[in-house]
């Protein structure tokens, strides 16, 4: 169930675009059907954080090219957002403002990490310990994908005790199995996550 009243923004509150990058879009290494026709709403989100003065993390997956996530290792993925290649480049049409923190994960060869929560700057400063340094309260999430990253850093951050908004027309699911997106929604309701679409938030007038 997504939010029916508006969601007025105010300190405290932070945007995690989560691994909105080249290999995560149609024709990329891991494509996410539709995952493209995020990004215009998501750059309305980010103006709206960016205009008040809010925290903006950007995340991307970053994996090295021998990454234990790849099928090559075992694991269950094609090659992806390998460090420093085209496809691990955030999409081009998304609008990164000056002094958002970039957040990087899947660094290590042998552990995945879909959660951006642990994942770290270029100081290797946790997301975790960012957010708290910076005060923030509420995690507005969006990007890619709804039933892996989005999910997983979406249960840790309340985990952690953090007010959790999913941007439910700002993310897209992968869908390896049919419905993963749809099972995704209702496992973060269920741990106390709400839904709101981007038209919802506003600043104050
Ligand atoms: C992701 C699959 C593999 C994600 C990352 O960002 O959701 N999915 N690596
Ligand atoms: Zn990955």
């Amino acid at each position: 169930m997504a939010l029916h009243e508006d969601v007025i923004l105010k300190p405290g509150d932070a945007l995690s675009v989560t691994d909105v990058q080249n290999d995560f879009l149609p024709g990329g290494a891991l494509g996410v059907p539709g995952g493209d026709r995020i990004i215009p709403p998501l750059n309305r989100i980010i103006a709206l954080f960016h205009k008040g003065r809010l925290p903006l993390f950007f995340t991307r997956d970053w994996h090295p090219p021998d990454h234990c996530s790849f099928q090559s290792q075992g694991g269950p993925w094609p090659p992806h957002c390998v460090r420093d290649t085209p496809g691990a480049d955030f999409a081009s049409g998304l609008n990164i403002p000056r002094g958002a923190v970039i957040i990087s994960k899947g660094t290590q060869k042998d552990s995945e990490q879909y959660s951006t929560f642990y994942g770290q700057d270029a100081a290797g400063r946790a997301q975790s310990s960012l957010m708290k340094t910076l005060g923030v309260r509420r995690i507005f999430i969006a990007g890619l994908a709804t039933d892996y990253c989005v999910l997983n850093s979406a249960k840790d951050a309340l985990a952690g005790g953090y007010e959790v908004y999913v941007i439910s027309d700002a993310v897209c699911a992968v869908e390896v199995h049919a419905g993963d997106g749809q099972k995704a929604v209702e496992e973060m309701l269920r741990g106390g996550a709400k839904m709101v679409t981007t038209d919802k938030i506003r600043r104050k007038q």
